[in-house]
């Protein structure tokens, strides 16, 4: 399980650009976004570098938490 803080995600339009852009890297991971918290947590084969830069090409920032 890696996570991730993503401060910038506020709403299902960000979660499901997120999750798209994970699942076209990796479409067996298992993710999962929690607003209040703004942290996104991804079970992946893929390593934390791949998957900060997943969350990137959707337009947010990723930082390891
Ligand atoms: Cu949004």
């Amino acid at each position: 399980m890696t996570r991730f803080a993503v401060r910038e995600m506020s709403c299902g339009h960000c979660t499901a650009a997120i999750e798209k852009s994970i699942k076209s890297i990796d479409s067996t991971a298992q993710i999962s976004c929690d607003l209040d918290d703004r942290q996104v947590s991804v079970d992946s084969v893929l390593d934390a570098d791949a998957l900060a830069e997943a969350i990137q090409q959707a337009g947010y920032e990723a930082s390891p938490a």
